[in-house]
């Protein structure tokens, strides 16, 4: 097979276990094996997989609550973000974080933020070491279209933009913040006219078809570690389930949801490409039924795993010495 496609098929194996992994935890979400809030990626798969596609290993990424599509892309293990959604022992961050916290240090994912627009500073920060230290790792920071209006998406380009740092914001346009749709937030239709504001590059596109964003992001994380600076990269796409598992979805038709699933789902697009391509149905069934199983073993995973262990509070979330 050649690489081109060989390339793809990797992509789409790792879309398709986001997409499976979703379903089989909002499925335990139902169940009650998983507790907080659940904020699902179905829909977006394009975005991380294509992002990961577009840098090293040696790269650190940053993101949102809607995390667990990240962690997947970039390599944790389908197993401890289960556990860690289970809030069990075995999980990412010892069952301590949950879904909006999933963190994992060994494959450079420094988060998982649970508040709106406040990962984007310590991005800049991340980024700041990569110069400082004259190292030449590049930062992916993701954001949601609606952190797009609080201060610490500016405070983040601000400083990006002014000591030119190796990072690439890339804003998830997936038009809804929670339940209120863009143009009640924003005046703008384009959310990169905020680059200008403070000196940084900007991009703006569809995200729904993996080889596209791979190489658009690709063009940012090589200006960044060019030491061409930072870039607000705009990615248009949809979610295809609530806000979270708690949300009704009463702001938006069945219509418009129908028409972007029909249109627009990043995995049937990519597994469209593999077909169009020259790969046999069969070998594309065999790939999803290996997901499927992985899918299976990482709920009987977590389902079987000892809950988050008393110590781990004492020995990761509190300063030693402290008495509660
Ligand atoms: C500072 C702050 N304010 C409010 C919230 C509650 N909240 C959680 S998600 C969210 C909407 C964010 O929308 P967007 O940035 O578009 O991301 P999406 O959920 O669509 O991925 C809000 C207001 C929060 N978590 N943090
Ligand atoms: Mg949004």
């Amino acid at each position: 097979m050649s690489k081109v496609l060989d390339e793809l098929q990797t992509m789409y194996r790792t879309m398709y276990l986001i997409r499976r992994s979703e379903e089989e935890a909002a499925r335990a979400y139902s169940q009650g094996k998983v507790g907080g809030f659940l904020h699902l990626y179905i829909g977006q798969e394009a975005i991380a997989v294509g992002a990961e596609a577009a840098i090293e290993k040696t790269d650190y990424v940053i993101t949102t609550y809607r995390d667990h599509g990240v962690a997947l892309a970039r390599g944790s293990s389908p197993r401890a973000v289960m556990a860690e959604l289970f809030g069990k022992d075995t999980g990412l961050v010892r069952g301590l974080g949950g879904s909006m916290h999933l963190f994992d240090a060994e494959h450079r994912m420094l988060g998982g933020h649970a508040i709106v627009g406040g990962h984007l500073p310590l991005a800049a920060g991340v980024a700041f070491r990569a110069r400082y230290m004259k190292e030449s790792f590049v930062t992916l920071c993701f954001l949601g279209d609606g952190a797009t209006n609080i201060g610490g998406f500016h405070e983040g380009l601000s400083l990006a933009g002014l000591w030119k740092l190796p990072v690439v914001f890339i804003c998830e346009n997936n038009r809804y913040s929670m339940g209120t749709p863009l143009s009640r937030t924003t005046p703008l239709a384009d959310l990169t006219v905020k680059a200008a504001g403070y000196g940084l590059a900007a991009d703006r596109f569809e995200g729904n078809d993996v080889i596209v964003v791979r190489d658009r992001i690709k063009l940012a994380v090589e200006r960044a570690r060019s030491g061409g600076g930072a870039t607000l990269v705009e990615v248009l796409t949809y979610r295809f389930r609530g806000h979270s598992m708690s949300d009704p979805g009463k702001y938006r038709s069945a219509e418009e949801l129908e028409e972007y699933k029909r249109k627009a789902d990043p995995c049937a697009l990519a597994r469209n490409q593999l077909v169009a391509s020259g790969i046999a149905e069969e070998q594309i069934a065999a790939l999803e039924r290996e997901v499927e199983a992985q899918v299976a073993d990482s709920i009987q995973f977590a389902d079987e795993s000892a809950p988050a262990a008393r110590s781990s509070i004492d020995a990761f979330a509190y300063a030693s010495g402290s008495s509660v």
